[in-house]
């Protein structure tokens, strides 16, 4: 006999690559762990005839001769699947994208680095022309879309996307997926989003936002996860820390990031977790939350300043103009340069720029004979060369200045432009 299974806390990529394996091995049948998570439970009290699945519980492993696991690649993330370790008659097969923790000897190891695990399913079953549902097709986006943060989370692949499309060709259906991704939150959850909004400090690392807040609640620590989201979503902060008591002998910290350039699992790994830079949880075994929230604030402040500072990735000075020079000169030079935008600089200091906001202020061909001082706009921002390059971002954004002068003791010593920040967020740099 053959069958399928997946990890517990089962969610909608394990379900969704359960069920992929239901075609990719036709006659066999998936076992679903007892413990799923609430959404994919709902999803399920609807459309759970359509698939080729039972529960775990109450099925004898008695028989079986081949084993496919899905979404994980660890017996401990199984349930109950133990007796089947080491038996020689059993053949083993693994899709899985979880590039670390495995510990199940297969025969035959699928394993990508994917958003989600079902991507590579679906990619197997085009490739073989497998005929499903719309049904299934919904199944499968959400499985995509679970993973992958509706395809934002950094981890989203090209494949995921590709599939995305595919599988949106052959009838899933956005409207039913949304349904189920929507987190509507149950009382408890909304009671801890309450208490974490009611009770954070926001501090400031290096340009960046990053808000910690702790419940001294005994919380579920299957539903933590989508509240922290949450809250990260309403704080409108780069990174979130969550501090929760789980019983008298645990507590868990959750975090959340996104921004290359903030790597919230560093805090998580100091405290014994694992994380990835924009995502990570740590178990800590006591159940003082306030000692613990004071210690995730010390590592928050300690948090390294970014890799990318002014200094890697400003431009030289290049041609600037003096404040006394003419304007028609100014222009002449402007033209020469091929440049829409200057900075006006007397002894190394920088006084200001001349754009074409300022240059369009110049009505009478007469006024071409004025100096350069009279139009230019004053007052810029700057920035240093050791600030971090997220700050540069943000007087961009808040000032809407062209051009950004990196200043040094009093004395201009580079620039930012908008080409100089885009090429180091695309990597072209
Ligand atoms: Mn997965």
């Amino acid at each position: 006999m053959h069958i399928a299974t997946t990890h517990t806390n089962t969610d909608f990529d394990a379900l969704a690559s359960l069920v992929a394996a239901t075609f990719l091995y036709p006659g066999i049948l998936g076992i679903l762990p007892s413990q799923i998570r609430p959404n994919v439970k709902a999803f399920l009290s609807l459309h759970q005839d359509l698939f080729h699945i039972v529960p775990r519980k109450g099925f004898d492993l008695e028989g079986i001769d081949q084993l496919v696991v899905v979404d994980a690649n660890n017996w401990g993330r199984l349930e109950r699947m133990n007796e089947l370790k080491g038996r020689d008659d059993v053949e083993i097969h693994v899709w899985d994208h979880h590039m670390k923790g495995e510990n199940i000897q297969a025969g035959v190891m699928r394993r990508h680095e994917l958003g989600a695990n079902v991507t590579q399913m679906v990619e197997e079953m085009k490739e073989r022309d497998c005929a499903f549902s719309p049904m299934h097709a919904t199944l499968f986006l959400l499985g995509i879309y679970d993973d992958t943060g509706n395809l934002s989370y950094p981890s989203a692949t090209p494949r995921d996307a590709a599939m995305t499309g595919f599988l949106l060709e052959n009838g899933a259906d956005l409207n039913v997926a949304s349904a189920y991704l929507s987190s509507s939150f149950d009382d408890g959850q909304t009671d801890i989003l309450t208490r974490m909004l009611a009770k954070d400090e926001v501090f400031s690392v290096s340009g960046f936002n990053v808000a910690v807040s702790s419940v001294d609640l005994e919380c579920g620590s299957a539903m933590l996860a989508p509240v922290v989201t949450k809250y990260k979503e309403i704080k409108g902060v780069d990174g979130v820390f969550g501090v929760f008591r789980l019983d008298d002998q645990s507590c868990i910290v959750i975090a959340r990031g996104g921004h290359r350039d903030l790597d919230v699992g560093q805090v998580i790994r100091a405290l014994g977790g694992g994380g990835h830079p924009a995502a990570g949880s740590a178990m800590i075994k006591s159940g003082d939350v306030g000692t613990l929230y004071g210690q995730v604030c010390d590592l928050v402040r300690e948090m390294d300043r970014p890799q990318v500072t002014v200094e890697k990735i400003m431009s030289g000075v290049g041609t600037c103009l003096s404040s006394d020079m003419k304007l028609e000169q100014a222009s002449v030079v402007l033209d020469q340069e091929r440049l829409h935008t200057a900075l006006v600089v007397d002894q190394g200091e920088c006084l200001g720029l001349l754009s074409p906001v300022e240059m369009s202020k110049v009505r009478r061909p007469s006024q071409f004979a004025s100096p350069v001082k009279a139009f230019m706009r004053r007052n810029i921002s700057t920035v240093a060369p050791d600030q971090g390059m997220q700050e540069a971002l943000r007087i961009f954004s808040d000032t809407g200045v062209p051009m950004l002068p990196v200043v040094l003791d009093g004395k201009l010593v580079g620039k930012v432009t908008r080409t100089d920040l885009m090429l180091q967020m695309y990597d072209l740099g």
